[in-house]
């Protein structure tokens, strides 16, 4: 197996791109995979500050990484979701990453904006941790960055995180999620800024592969709470689909932004009011996220 730009012995196979790759040239792929996504999608421009939300995780490590050596300006944001063990180790890891990059990175601690924990917000609202968990995560990211003047928000989610949600999305017809699946959502009111996936082109294999030959150092523990989660048997189907044929995830997720996407943006168009409490975008009169906190209140007190 050789390499497909300079034909020395290649450590990489990319089926789906019927390729291979030696180390130096597949970071060099992966690189332009990055500016095609960023270019593509005009996710931001070279004199934006840019808040990239890191987890400890490779995927997001890679694309800091990767936003850094283009020099872009790079803010990372950790969310800490008290996530026992594995909160502590992760926040470790990008704290580390930071100092060795010289990067600045904000924490933000959920128990503080939420009044508790992700565990105790699962066990007060009697629903998947993911649930409150996504929620606060997506309401922090926006509120640190307009805290911050900060106008998009840059996150580490993959292709495979992306065909897998698409499939869940697919499979329950949720037609306003099907709306929002891009990989750049831009601004649609004042309070609301730019969230960009500029990895949504590489496979968690290449992520992988990426943040082991940059020596990434990265959490390799998932969330206890991913176990069990409905996106981890999306991502199993999606890979044997992808063993059997290579490309299907990429055909999957590629072909619903390019053909199918924009018939269910037409169809969703929502109105954005300001939240009562909060000030934050919501569709309602009182937000999500307030509507948790107060829950957790209640239930805490
Ligand atoms: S951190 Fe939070 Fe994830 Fe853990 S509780 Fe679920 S959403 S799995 S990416
Ligand atoms: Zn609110």
């Amino acid at each position: 197996m050789k390499c497909r730009k300079c034909g020395e012995p290649a450590i990489l196979e990319l089926r789906r791109h019927n390729a291979a790759f030696c180390a130096p040239d597949f970071v060099d792929f992966f690189r332009n995979q990055v500016r095609e996504a960023i270019r593509k999608h005009r996710m931001f421009a070279r004199d934006e500050h840019v808040l990239v939300a890191v987890s400890g995780g490779k995927d997001s490590l890679a694309l800091w990484d990767v936003l850094i050596d283009e020099g872009y300006r790079t803010t990372g944001l950790y969310l800490d979701l008290g996530i026992f063990d594995y909160s502590v180790e992760s926040k470790a890891k990008c704290e580390a990453f930071a100092a060795r990059r010289g990067v600045p990175l904000l924490v933000t601690r959920v128990a503080e904006a939420v009044g508790a924990p992700v565990p105790v917000i699962k066990n007060v609202t009697r629903r998947p941790p993911c649930s409150g968990c996504g929620l606060s995560k997506r309401y922090l990211m926006n509120r640190v960055a307009l805290e911050h003047e900060m106008a998009v928000v840059a996150t580490g989610h993959n292709l495979d995180d992306e065909a897998a949600t698409l499939l869940g999305s697919v499979l329950h017809w949720q037609t306003d999620a099907l709306s929002r699946q891009s990989p750049a959502l831009p601004s649609t009111h004042r309070k609301l800024v730019r969230r960009v996936k500029p990895l949504y082109r590489l496979s968690e294999r290449e992520t992988a592969a990426y943040a082991f030959l940059r020596r990434i150092d990265y959490i390799v523990e998932e969330c206890p709470f991913a176990k069990g989660a409905t996106s981890i048997a999306h991502k199993e189907i999606l890979s044997r689909m992808e063993d059997a044929s290579p490309g299907a995830k990429h055909n999957f997720l590629f072909g619903f932004l390019e053909k199918a996407r924009p018939a269910f943006e037409r169809a969703e168009a929502v109105t954005l009011n300001e939240c009562a409490r909060c000030g934050q975008v919501t569709t309602g009169t009182v937000c999500a996220f307030c509507k948790l906190a107060d829950q957790v209140k209640r239930a805490t007190v």
